[in-house]
């Protein structure tokens, strides 16, 4: 009985989701789903992100968050459009409460939408909310075990940003076995080594950006 409850949660929420999808589409939007442990640096790689881009791209933000709207102040401060979603208490995002977002945007002018989940490197994997791919974050101080014990995330995403790589020399963790571990969940990763601190790594991830959105964009119009 519970576990078809659970299905039945899952499977409305891949109808809105797939509703959500069908809008995006239309507007010809590329829209990613960033996900991670609290404080792994999802907002602080947006902020750098939006500096990076937004000559280039039009960008808006959903932040996801229990409480306060933290994470929309740091992300209005850069000009572009942002909402936040307080779930009260829910530990993820999902299809309702990202459509309750559209009346607040003008798609017509944005070429990319993030959506930075709730903190929680378990259930936001388990959600779609009409992305066109899932991207996570794991910081070095979280350790290599990772990828093993949660593994659900690392399998759902297409994209991996270890962070943090300027605390190695500080924290026990191996940025290999890292890429070990998560290459068995999930082959076909795509994995950059980032500091969102020092800006290492970043210029790669922003051209892998600006590829997604002309790849999505040239495979719509096909
Ligand atoms: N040393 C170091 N600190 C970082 C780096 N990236 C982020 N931080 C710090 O890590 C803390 C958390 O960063 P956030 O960007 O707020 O993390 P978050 O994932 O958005 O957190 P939640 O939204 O609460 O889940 C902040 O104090 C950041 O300054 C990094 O590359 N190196
Ligand atoms: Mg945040």
């Amino acid at each position: 009985m519970k576990v078809s409850v659970v299905k039945n949660i899952l499977e409305a929420n891949d109808r809105i989701a797939q509703e959500n999808r069908a809008i995006f589409d239309e507007k010809d939007l590329l829209v990613f789903n960033l996900m991670s442990s609290p404080g792994a640096g999802k907002t602080s790689l947006l902020e750098k992100t939006i500096d990076a881009l937004k000559e280039d791209l039009k960008i808006g933000v959903i932040e996801g968050d229990i409480q306060s709207s933290q994470d929309a102040e740091r992300i209005a401060e850069k000009g572009i459009p942002v909402v936040q979603i307080n779930t009260g208490g829910a530990c993820h995002l999902d299809g309702n409460m990202i459509r309750d977002t559209f009346k607040e945007f003008d798609f017509d002018a944005l070429d990319l939408l993030v959506v930075e989940n709730v903190g929680n490197l378990v259930c936001p994997a388990e959600f779609k909310v009409g992305e066109d791919f899932k991207a996570m974050i794991l910081s070095v101080t979280e350790g290599e075990d990772k990828p093993a014990k949660y593994p659900l995330m690392f399998h759902e995403s297409k994209v991996l940003l270890i962070n943090k790589i300027d605390l190695l020399p500080y924290v026990d963790c191996s940025v290999e076995k890292i890429k070990e571990e998560t290459l068995k969940i999930n082959p076909g990763m795509t994995i950059f080594e980032i500091s969102c601190k020092t800006g290492e790594g970043l210029d790669a991830w922003y051209n892998w950006v600006r590829e997604e959105v002309k790849t999505r964009r040239s495979a719509r119009k096909q």
